[in-house]
């Protein structure tokens, strides 16, 4: 058990009161980056910042999805106590936020970008954001006056020349904090233009669980999120797009229209009428797109993650700026035959991480334990030399990143909301450990499963009430109530309530 008392107050010793950067994106799965062993794309830039410091292999949510792990970041609390439990939503502003901890400590704070809390939350003397999910192209911003101004161009790039026009007027005096909010790679993946077609001349490999039968798992065989039947040609994959009714399309200006018509009516839905396909030629071209799309966003995404960093090296100010990369969790590619997220299973329960903190962080250190996004926070804080409040659920994790032994914890929980709509992903809750996941599902149906990720990494064996695993799943439970306790989730302890 990790002591909370211990860390509160312990500040880093080489620098006081560094910068900090969180280029905070959306639904950029770990399995799409190179520096987690992914051989889909070359990120460098992503690479860059995990070899000058630390990734983390096992950064796990607490609820996966947008606004709720946005929430979790800026409280350093689980859903149910942070209020935010379902996407598109209003937070609770009247709840107090790390910044304001920063901002009581002499850091001037911004967030430019997305953000989707459904209101402006306090602790920032700058905000910028992209309105909801916001748009790729000539997307409007909402500033902290409200009011709404539409920037020409790619919504990465416009990020991150925000984020630098920031940068540029800050008062220099302070040290800084700031979030650079990326829509990419969201869903419905559209890549700027010179990123068009970067991936045609690439086959990716089907996923070992693509043709998931979802034997024993049967949340996984009701849910509403494959690439077979839930990703559309049309809007998702641009056959055939509606270029005159859609709002995405009527955003563009002629000049941005052209090239991405060119591309995706004259040459993509040219090529696919021609193809005829169906069954599971039709999927695997659906995937092939998918993953082009996809890839090819995330293009931007790494490039001005480039910039950013190049900006801090010619304005001398890289030594003494810590930088993290992370997404709001993880995403699918395939695996199971699924895109989006929501599940407790490891491709969207664990979201890459990646941060930069010269002289305190030694190059290429990796981190294999549990972290939890609930521990953002206090690290952030821990890392600005400011207390954390007695209220925030997580931890510091600032030890680990420097080397130190330190205690840490042998399981994380996660409570996942959001059903029916979108994707159907049945209600649950779980414990993942370092060699386990259990999760109790509920709403529609109630039932349990286990995985045991040593032997099973790709969770395709629910082993809950098989023969040999009576002694762990009953170990499991007895933590699991542990877990929900400490953490104060009332409600998934009135669900579990004679069932354990
Ligand atoms: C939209 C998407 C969903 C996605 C949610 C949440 N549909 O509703 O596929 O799961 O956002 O995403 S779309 O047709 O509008 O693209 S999240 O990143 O905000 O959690
Ligand atoms: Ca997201």
């Amino acid at each position: 058990m990790v002591t909370l008392t211990s860390r509160r107050n312990a500040v880093p010793t080489t620098m006081a009161r560094p910068n900090i950067i969180v280029i905070f994106s959306d639904d950029h799965a770990y399995q799409a980056i190179s520096a987690y062993g992914s051989k889909l794309a070359k990120t460098p830039n992503i690479d860059r910042i995990a070899n000058e410091g630390a990734i983390l292999y096992n950064n796990v949510v607490t609820n996966s999805i947008c606004g709720p792990s946005r929430a979790t970041l800026l409280t350093g609390k689980f859903s149910h106590l942070n209020g935010y439990k379902l996407n598109e939503k209003v937070f609770n502003v009247n709840q107090p936020v790390f910044p304001e901890e920063l901002q009581k400590n002499g850091y001037q704070t911004a967030w430019i970008g997305k953000m989707h809390l459904g209101s402006l939350p306090n602790g920032f003397d700058y905000l910028n954001v992209l309105p909801g999910q916001g748009q790729y192209y000539n997307p409007d911003f909402v500033n902290s006056k409200r009011d709404t101004v539409r920037y020409p161009g790619y919504v990465t790039n416009v990020t991150t020349k925000l984020s630098l026009d920031w940068l540029n007027q800050r008062d220099a005096s302070k040290p800084f904090f700031l979030v650079v909010g990326q829509k990419a790679t969201h869903r419905e993946w559209l890549p700027d233009l010179p990123d068009l077609g970067a991936y045609d001349n690439v086959t990716f490999p089907i996923p070992a669980t693509f043709y998931d039968d979802y034997n024993g798992r049967e949340a996984a065989r009701d849910q509403d999120m494959t690439i077979d039947k839930t990703m559309r040609l049309k809007e998702d994959l641009k056959v055939h797009a509606d270029y005159v009714n859609s709002g995405i399309y009527n955003r563009f200006s002629p000049e941005q229209k052209k090239p991405f018509y060119d591309y995706y009516e004259n040459k993509i839905s040219k090529e696919f009428d021609a193809k005829k396909l169906t069954g599971k030629a039709l999927v695997e071209w659906k995937y092939q797109r998918y993953l082009k799309d996809y890839l090819a966003t995330a293009n931007s995404l790494d490039r001005n993650i480039g910039e950013l960093l190049n900006y801090l090296d010619k304005n001398d100010l890289a030594k003494n700026t810590v930088v993290i990369y992370a997404s709001d969790q993880g995403f699918y590619m395939g695996e199971h035959g699924w895109f989006d997220k929501r599940f407790i299973y490891e491709e969207s329960l664990k979201t890459p991480f990646v941060i930069r903190y010269p002289g305190v962080i030694k190059p290429r250190t990796q981190i294999n334990q549990l972290v939890s996004n609930i521990d953002w926070a206090p690290t952030l804080l821990n890392i600005a030399g400011v207390p954390v409040p007695k209220e925030v659920q997580g931890v510091s994790f600032l030890p680990l990143l420097k080397g130190e032994k330190t205690p840490w914890r042998k399981e994380a929980y996660y409570h996942y909301y959001e059903y029916p709509v979108p994707h159907h992903v049945y209600p649950h809750f779980g414990l993942r450990t370092e060699q386990y996941t259990l999760v109790r599902f509920y709403g529609p149906k109630d039932f349990w499963e286990l995985y045991d990720l040593k032997k099973d990494p790709q969770q395709i064996h629910n082993r809950y009430g098989q023969k040999g695993y009576e002694a762990v799943t009953a170990d499991l439970k007895m933590k699991l109530r542990k877990q929900i306790e400490q953490y104060k989730d009332d409600e998934a302890l009135k669900l579990l309530a004679g069932k354990l």
